[in-house]
């Protein structure tokens, strides 16, 4: 499983449906989903790596914007392959064919979060949501999407 969040930006821009709809089409399942106006404690967590870079205070200003559309999705190697669907950190670096590559122009507005290990994933979806809004059920394509 792993976090993804739709940043403010994204959510600003109508952007939501379609990024969920490509990892639907992909073929990952969704698990978890809320918008929430993320608290500056929430944030200062998230990003607690980053706490030292020029960009933080900036960063937690961004994303302390509006609210986000958090969501967990699961499958097999689900947060490598999302953060193949995501695209680089900059999007001028990002391909075209990700979410950022095709949605985004600069790194200060790159319109999605993704985890970027499975031990961040981890704790990530700790710190945003709680177990019982983590749905357990089984796709009816499974069996069509992965080798039975
Ligand atoms: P990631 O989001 O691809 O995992 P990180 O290096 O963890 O990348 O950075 C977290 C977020 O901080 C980025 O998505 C971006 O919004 C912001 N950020 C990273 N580097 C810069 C920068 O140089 N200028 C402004 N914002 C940055």
């Amino acid at each position: 499983v792993t976090l993804v969040a739709v940043k403010p930006d994204g959510v600003q821009r109508r952007l939501v449906g379609q990024i969920i709809q490509r990892f639907e089409t992909r073929g990952f399942k969704l698990v978890g989903l809320k918008m929430l106006q993320a608290s500056e404690d929430l944030l200062a967590q998230h990003y607690a790596s980053l706490n030292r870079k020029p960009f933080y205070p900036s960063l937690l200003r961004y994303m302390n914007s509006g609210p986000v559309v958090a969501m967990v999705w699961e499958g097999h190697n689900v947060v490598k392959s999302t953060r193949m669907l995501v695209g680089d950190t900059n999007p001028a670096e990002a391909k075209p064919g990700t979410i950022r590559g095709d949605f985004s122009i600069h790194i200060s507005r790159n319109i999605i979060h993704a985890s970027d290990s499975v031990e961040v994933a981890q704790a990530e979806i700790a710190l945003w949501f709680r177990r019982s809004e983590l749905m357990e059920w089984e796709c009816c394509d499974h069996g069509s999407v992965y080798q039975l």
